[in-house]
């Protein structure tokens, strides 16, 4: 989308806006803004002019310029109907020096999850890949990944399912039943360019006790001391049925019927540019949606199985297990949730 679109959509985000206003503000002749107003109709805006000037009235469902109008986030948007993979096309793009863009599929046919993975991503689906170079070094990658989960989280609860976090990066609508266990693999530091793909090929995944609404895969590129670029890829299931995904997944249309899939994204956006812009704040918004935190883990680290009460999160993403044996840090790995930790036992 070029800078004049954007800064149009901008300026009528804000409310009505009079034509020579408009023109002054995109520094463009009203006949340009004319043309831009046109064009936004075309893509299925409404757009109606009265006497405080153009006034938006009503907006596509999806598309580059509907995320883009009213978006509180510094992202530009990609959108393609249909695409392989965002995570491919935005490593593209960061490979070709690109920043701060929303690549967005509404389809995707080629999608995947962490160790080469298939993810199933049909329209209805947020499927968006965002290509950022932060000012990081490789070992703080996986808090990106943290923020991702967290921003789906908090949007998924906006759109009012009852998500939460697994470790490190799943986003999981619990049972009801306590006594049942998942598992999902862990947040590798920076080998490669797969930010938190490794370790043990368990494909059971998140199915059993939660069942799977989002994940995230984040790839990067960097060198010792700084990272050059980060993808992260978000895949959550809105509106979609479940018979479209595999066995154990869910969707927001499944808990609680459609949502807006355009608001979801946004919201998705925005959550993540906001906590990215205060890394700080990364750890304890994730503590705050974990489901992890308090309960029996029983984890398989490349070093071994670790099994004790997870008690919390540590920078760049680390769980702190207590065991029989004292408090272990667990960078990496596959997390099983085995049941609530009890009050008496902390
Ligand atoms: C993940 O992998 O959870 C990361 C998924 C990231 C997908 C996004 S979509 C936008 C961007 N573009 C891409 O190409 N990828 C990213 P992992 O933890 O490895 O989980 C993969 C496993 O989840 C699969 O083996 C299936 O069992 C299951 N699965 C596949 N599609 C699913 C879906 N739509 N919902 C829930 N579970 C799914």
């Amino acid at each position: 989308m070029n800078e004049t679109r954007r800064a149009l959509l901008d300026a009528l985000a804000g409310g009505p806006t009079a034509g020579p206003e408009l023109a002054e503000r995109l520094g463009v002749s009203r006949a340009a803004v004319w043309k831009q107003v046109e064009a936004l109709r075309e893509e299925g805006f409404g757009v109606e002019s009265g006497d405080d000037g153009y006034r938006v009235t009503g907006v596509p469902e999806y598309g580059a310029a509907a995320l883009a109008f009213g978006l509180d986030a510094p992202y530009e948007v990609e959108f393609h109907e249909r695409l392989g993979s965002t995570n491919d096309r935005g490593r593209e793009l960061a490979a070709a020096g690109a920043s701060d863009v929303a690549v967005v599929a509404d389809e995707q046919t080629g999608s995947r999850g962490r160790l080469r993975r298939e993810w199933t991503a049909p329209a209805g689906g947020l499927w968006v890949s965002l290509v950022l170079r932060p000012e990081i070094p490789p070992a703080h990658a996986p808090l990106y990944t943290l923020a991702a989960a967290v921003a789906v989280t908090r949007a998924a609860r906006e759109a009012g399912v009852d998500a939460s976090i697994k470790w490190p990066n799943d986003v999981l609508v619990s049972e009801t039943s306590e006594n049942t266990s998942e598992s999902s693999d862990g947040v590798p530091v920076s080998e490669g360019t797969s930010v938190n793909a490794d370790l043990a090929d368990s494909d059971s995944d998140s199915a059993r006790g939660g069942r799977k609404l989002a994940g995230v895969l984040t790839e990067m590129e960097g060198e010792a001391d700084r990272v050059s670029w980060v993808v992260v890829g978000i895949g959550a299931n809105v509106n979609v049925d479940i018979e479209d995904l595999p066995p154990g997944a869910t969707s927001v249309r499944e808990e609680v019927g459609d949502a807006d899939l355009r608001a979801f994204c946004q919201r998705v956006l925005e959550a993540f540019a906001e906590l990215t812009a205060d890394p700080d704040s990364i750890l304890p918004a994730w503590r705050e949606h974990a489901a992890t935190l308090g309960r029996y883990v029983r984890v398989e680290t490349p070093g071994g199985v670790v099994e004790g009460e997870a008690v919390d999160v540590r920078t760049p993403g680390a769980l702190v297990v207590r065991t029989d044996e004292g408090e272990r840090i667990v960078h990496a790995g596959d997390c099983e949730h085995l049941r609530p930790a009890r009050s008496e036992d902390r």
